[in-house]
């Protein structure tokens, strides 16, 4: 009964050593007992959207299979940015490091607390790029209109790292 879920999670930072908190992040999602990152995105530095007067991101985005309910990986993602230091200040303003459940599955979820597919997740360049080298092909049903969408990708630029690519190595290059 208790079976595996696939799941999307966009990861973004703009403050601090960025490539090493969304890397830490990554590791310490990995090391949850409920969870196992299968794939990691290359790394976008991507433009601010949103409130715009704030530095540039780093994004990505990882496939994850696990095995807690949506509201149990939400609990866990949030504890993972208390622990490398989030604070909240301004909506949409600087973090150290910010984890969004962009899919669960094919689930559709709204509850005060969450809200998957992650409601702006289909207008977000510095989202879908990223997503788009991890999607498989199989789950891209999960959220009509993948499959036709085009994404224009502006301000969202390759961030070319040997050190990301070491540890998370994927075919891109
Ligand atoms: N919440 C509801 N649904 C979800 C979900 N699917 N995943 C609730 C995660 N959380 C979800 O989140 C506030 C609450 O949203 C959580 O406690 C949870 O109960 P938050 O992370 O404190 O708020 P936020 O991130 O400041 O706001 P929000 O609305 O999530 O912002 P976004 O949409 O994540 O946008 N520009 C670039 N280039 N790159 C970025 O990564 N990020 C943002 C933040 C703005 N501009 C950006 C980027
Ligand atoms: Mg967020």
């Amino acid at each position: 009964m208790n079976t595996e879920t696939a799941a999307y999670l966009g990861l973004g930072s703009n403050i601090g050593a960025r490539e090493s908190s969304l890397a830490e992040a990554v590791r310490r999602l990995n090391a949850l007992e409920g969870v196992r990152v299968t794939d990691a995105s290359p790394l976008y530095e991507t433009d601010p959207v949103g409130y715009t007067d704030q530095p540039p991101f780093l994004n990505m985005v990882c496939r994850i299979v696990t095995a807690y309910s949506p509201e149990a990986l939400l609990e866990a993602t949030l504890g993972i940015e208390r622990e490398l230091g989030r604070t909240r200040d301004v909506r949409w303003g600087p973090r150290t490091i910010d984890i969004d459940i962009l899919l669960y599955g094919d689930a559709t979820i709204e509850t005060p607390d969450l809200t998957v597919p992650h409601p702006r997740l289909a207008e977000r360049s510095f989202v879908l790029v990223p997503l788009m080298d991890v999607l498989r092909e199989e789950e891209r049903d999960w959220r009509p209109g993948f499959r036709e969408r085009v994404v224009d990708g502006a301000g969202v630029r390759i961030w070319n790292s040997s050190s990301w690519r070491a540890a998370f190595g994927h075919s891109e290059s």
